[in-house]
């Protein structure tokens, strides 16, 4: 999460100059996966025409014969994207092959494939997006892409204290009387701050992919990584996703300690009254610069002084849930680590409990807020893992007494870094031996209840997107991806296969199955994404800074809060599906960060694994 400085805005005119790259193939009214189709999934192109009767289409192959041919499904007008639409189902279609093209009218579409395994590359791009986004080692040549990509160690020795002095907001804080060495873990997004709920709910979600896959062979077994850990032994993806769990370690606050800080849901507008607090096992929030550094801005290069904030109950509940999931994952493969993370998820919980109203209410430059007032999900979760790892009959009991429990299933919301209860679902649906008949069937019944709700969505929608917001969220295209991981549970449960096909609509949207005809991950697709808010690949600002890697997710639309400077100019004037720009300034519509990218990961390990 992060904000361009206002300085910088006045650098924007000198943009469009670099900004005209190799040419990219031109948008067209023919919308569909730019990555092709797989031979035995559903095949739906998108057309949007003003023609109120249906279109004559045929498919035609490399040698240009006519495999299939129809008549369009007239859509309508839709909503979300403006446009009057019509769609093409070519499912029937199973012969693999290359150069296939549709033929609507007189308008062709661009080429594409029809073959297997084409999320094989994406999955392991996605993952190499956390590599590419580590603190305090250099960025090696022979683990990227490109040479370009690789750069010096940004933050490597990071013992910090805990902000003091005045915040934004005008309230005194009173730091604290240690460091902590939090040096490691990824960079959360566009900025270098590392955040701890986000954190928890990205390594949640590598994990939950790790624990979904790998009985049936680890999609990212040893070796198949392109990281510095390829080889020692241990999953790849696993070692990817310890970075951060060591970061998480080292935010938990040591025992003993007591700290002041806001108690209770403090009003905004009044001076935040302090109060002691035993803080020892809870998790610092974040750790940040104390002023927005601007763009481009190499890590190595970062003036900037950092500081330890908070800490809150919300952090602390993510570091025990992520805990507590590395605790029953490295049982077998490093008891001491599984030990040490489970120790930590104890006392973290232990210390949520002990101090329930912890809230983020700092008003702190340089860094996002990540400010959580409902905090019930993040309990329920923390005591799900822990429930999973342990089986005692102690956090059983605080998962049922939870609110989330007892409102299920309308307490089980989408997926994202302050809504987790979907998260504690997906983990105890997995380990059905831990719960009884009847509370294996209200889990089971609750996330059949979310798949529904996303393919209702997708239903209404032109596009076929299993998400219909009235207006379109910073980061929509994680609450796809987040939806899709649902959709793929709720595949895995019941067998149906109109949940699978939710998943490939979910990801077919998007790879460019959208009203931008745009693939939103960089290096993948004819259209893809390429200046993302990002302080290191930034090159749309200065020549000097690379374009992105392979695999990182634009976070997408975004109608509902478009401050950055790009956006402005876009607001009032785009449906909620094309509130969009592929520009590094738009902070609001195309950042990057851990907690989308981690979805991708999951999403196209399942699907290249199920053949979607
Ligand atoms: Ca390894
Ligand atoms: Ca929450």
């Amino acid at each position: 999460m992060s904000r361009l400085l206002p300085r910088l805005l006045a650098a924007a005119s000198v943009l469009a100059a670099s900004s005209a790259l190799a040419a990219e193939p031109a948008a067209s009214p023919i919308r569909f996966n730019q990555l092709g189709f797989a031979p035995d999934a559903p095949k739906l192109a998108v057309v949007a025409d003003s023609a109120s009767a249906p279109l004559s289409w045929r498919l035609v192959d490399g040698r240009g014969r006519t495999q299939a041919s129809g008549r369009t499904e007239v859509v309508g007008a839709d909503s979300a994207s403006g446009e009057h639409l019509h769609r093409i189902d070519f499912s029937g279609v199973r012969t693999a092959g290359d150069g296939f093209k549709l033929v609507v009218g007189q308008t062709q579409s661009r080429p594409f494939a029809i073959q297997p395994a084409r999320y094989e590359r994406l999955k392991f791009d996605a993952l190499g997006y956390f590599y590419e986004n580590r603190a305090a080692v250099p960025i090696e040549p022979r683990f990227v892409s490109r040479p370009d990509l690789a750069r010096p160690a940004g933050h490597p020795s990071e013992k910090l204290t805990c902000f003091s002095g005045k915040d934004n907001a005008g309230n005194t804080w009173p730091g604290c009387d240690y460091t902590l060495d939090v040096t490691g873990g990824w960079y959360d997004a566009g900025d270098h701050g590392k955040y701890v709920v986000n954190a928890g709910v990205s390594v949640w979600t590598l994990l939950n992919a790790y624990e979904r896959l790998a009985p049936k062979g680890s999609p990212f077994a040893d070796g198949r990584g392109r990281i510095p850990e390829a080889g020692n032994g241990v999953d790849d993806l696993l070692d990817e996703t310890r970075v951060e769990l060591e970061f998480l370690l080292r935010m938990q606050v040591p025992q003993g300690k007591r700290l002041s800080v806001p108690v209770g849901a403090q009003g905004r507008g009044k001076p935040l009254v302090f109060s002691p607090i035993d803080a020892g096992g809870m998790a610092h929030l974040k750790a940040h610069d104390q002023r927005w550094t601007g763009l481009p801005m190499r890590p190595d290069k970062d003036p900037e002084t950092r500081f330890l904030y908070g800490p809150t109950t919300s952090a602390t509940l993510n570091l025990a849930a992520a805990a507590a999931q590395c605790g029953r994952i490295w049982r077998t493969i490093d008891p001491a680590f599984a030990e040490r993370c489970l120790g930590a998820a104890r006392s973290a919980y232990a210390a949520a409990k002990r101090n329930p109203e912890v809230y983020a209410l700092g008003d702190f430059a340089g860094g996002g807020g990540y400010g959580d007032s409902k905090l019930a999900d993040e309990f329920f979760w923390a005591a799900s893992e822990l429930y999973a790892t342990t089986g005692e009959a102690a956090f059983l009991a605080d998962l049922k007494g939870s609110s989330v429990w007892t409102g299920l299933p309308q307490t089980a919301d989408d997926i994202a870094w302050p809504a987790v209860a979907t998260a504690g679902l997906v983990t105890l649906a997995a380990r059905p031996g831990g719960l009884d008949a009847a509370d294996q069937a209200k889990v089971r019944s609750a996330l059949v209840a979310n798949a529904d709700r996303a393919l209702a969505d997708g239903a209404r929608q032109g596009y076929r997107l299993p998400y219909a917001p009235e207006g379109y969220p910073w980061g929509s295209n994680s609450t796809v991806l987040n939806r899709a991981l649902v959709l793929a549970v709720v595949a895995d449960l019941t067998g149906e296969a109109r949940y699978k096909a939710g998943v490939v609509d979910a990801m077919d949207y998007v790879l460019g199955r959208n009203p931008l005809d745009r693939s939103f991950v960089s290096g993948h697709g004819a259209r893809p994404m390429r200046n993302p808010h990002h302080r290191f690949w930034a090159h749309q600002m200065d020549p000097a800074f690379p374009l992105p890697p392979p695999g990182a997710l634009s976070g997408g639309p975004n109608s509902t809060s478009m401050g950055d400077p790009v956006a402005l100019e876009l607001k009032g004037k785009c449906a909620p599906l094309k509130c969009w720009a592929d520009d590094t300034r738009a902070y609001a519509l195309n950042e990057v960060a851990i907690n989308w990218n981690a979805p991708l990961v999951w999403v196209a390990a399942w699907l290249d694994r199920n053949g979607g």
